[in-house]
């Protein structure tokens, strides 16, 4: 991307009305812009970090052997008359009414729905366990929309819904998800914590929150610090197999949210092992039974002839809010500073002397041997500029391209995580970005 012909806004003033540093830098940096409260419009840069976190959440689901689908954002009201949450939902569902007069509404979640389309063709035992998940937009008429993508009204959500013969294996479906979360957070560079949760209008009675800490946080967590040290991705995962050496280090540690906080547990924690913070929850999973597959009617026949009401659970992770978790947890007084997984790019080429035939000749050639994973800054800008926004904009990488370098044939490449510069000749910068 050549940013003299890209659309890569950037605002100069700090918009007032952003409280949070990443709804201030998602702001700055061109990444999002709001069209009405809670609802936001993504940009170039904004859209690529979100399809790169998509897709993060997306190969981990597949890697459990769930299935994706993709369901309507527009239900209907009879839908959700079936299980009974129609009256009970309140003003967070938006409810519309078509030509018809149709009771209709913008789905704020799909236990209804994905049990009905379900229901359509499960038949026997042998149609389960089954897994289908979609990522989606969400409408939830939140009270007080706040924190820029963080808790908006529109916002996209990772929805999977499982379905069991029997508690056993709705168990077993759990925990699958339970360590494809620990996965796919960790992949982003999150340390997210699993704790013990309400079920709230979802309902049930097994439900985890996964939560990262960061001072912006909205719930207050307490925890076993251990669980900071633990590094799931170096530990092997079958999914048919036994996840028990996983599972059982986090629920065998005490973490909780003040909602679940137990005093007497805490306290028995010696004191130097107690991490107490502010948390901010990016997924959320549950198990409830048969709460939707009774009502609305799913039974299949069981190995014995009899019928079945399959178990079924639900799994959230906020796929939108995600991008603004991970910039909580990744900036400094310049800007973002992106983990390489979830980066728009991986590099900015940075031309000082635009129209020098050394450095335009050298800037180019960096700039192919990335492209498309790289923004060229062929703008006629002020070196300043140019630093100012490739630090706001996090690019994990900056090759910076100056006139004395060019014809030494060296490039200075900077590191944004840790602000490292060193000077290579251009093949060994090349390598050296590519290397990671
Ligand atoms: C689980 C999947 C559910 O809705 N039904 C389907 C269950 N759970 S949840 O906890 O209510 O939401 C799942 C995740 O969605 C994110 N989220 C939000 N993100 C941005 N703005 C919001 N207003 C918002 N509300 C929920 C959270 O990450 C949550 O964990």
């Amino acid at each position: 991307m050549r940013l003299s012909r890209a659309f890569l806004p950037t605002l100069k003033e700090t918009p007032a009305e952003a409280q949070i540093a990443s709804h201030r830098l998602m702001l700055r940096a061109g990444m999002v812009r709001q069209t009405s409260a809670g609802i936001y419009a993504w940009l170039p840069l904004g859209w690529r970090v979100l399809q790169k976190v998509a897709q993060i959440v997306r190969e981990e689901q597949d890697a459990t052997g769930a299935q994706e689908i993709l369901m309507p954002t527009i239900q209907t009201a009879d839908l959700w008359r079936q299980s009974g949450r129609y009256d009970a939902y309140g003003p967070e569902m938006l409810r519309l009414k078509d030509r018809h007069e149709r009771e209709m509404l913008y789905g704020p979640t799909n236990e209804e729905m994905v049990t009905e389309i379900f229901k359509g063709y499960a038949k026997s035992y042998r149609d389960l366990p089954r897994n289908l998940y979609h990522i989606q937009w969400k409408f939830r008429d939140e009270v007080r929309p706040r924190f820029g993508v963080m808790r908006g009204r529109e916002f996209l959500m990772k929805d999977a819904y499982s379905f069991d013969l029997d508690h056993d294996g709705a168990v077993r479906s759990y925990r699958q998800m339970f360590v494809a979360y620990l996965r796919t957070f960790a992949r982003m560079g999150l340390k997210a914590i699993p704790m013990q949760a309400d079920t709230g209008p979802i309902g049930g009675n097994l439900s985890h929150e996964f939560l990262i800490l960061a001072e912006t946080g909205e719930s207050q967590v307490f925890l076993h610090k251990d669980l900071l040290e633990f590094d799931v991705l170096s530990q092997p995962v079958d999914y048919g197999g036994d996840l028990s050496p996983i599972v059982d280090f986090w629920t065998s540690r005490y973490a909780a949210t003040d909602e679940k906080h137990d005093l007497a547990a805490w306290a028995a924690i010696p004191e130097a092992q107690r991490v107490s913070a502010r948390g901010i929850e990016i997924g959320h999973i549950f198990h409830f039974g048969t709460r939707y597959s009774a009502p609305m009617g799913l039974s299949v026949s069981g190995p014995d002839g009899k019928p079945v009401v399959p178990e079924m659970g639900s799994y959230g992770i906020g796929v939108s809010r995600l991008v603004g978790a991970i910039i909580e947890a990744n900036h400094d007084e310049a800007g973002i500073r992106w983990p390489e997984a979830v980066a728009p790019f991986k590099l900015a080429v940075l031309n000082l002397k635009q129209g020098d035939a050394g450095t335009d000749a050298l800037a180019a050639r960096f700039y192919d041997a990335f492209a498309p994973d790289a923004v060229y800054d062929d703008r006629e800008e002020r070196a300043g500029v140019k630093f100012a926004d490739a630090d706001l904009m996090g690019y994990p990488w900056q090759a910076v391209i100056g006139p004395r370098g060019a014809a030494a044939g060296k490039v200075e490449l900077k590191r944004r995580a840790t602000g490292e510069r060193v000077e290579l000749s251009v093949d060994d910068a090349i390598a050296r970005v590519k290397a990671g």
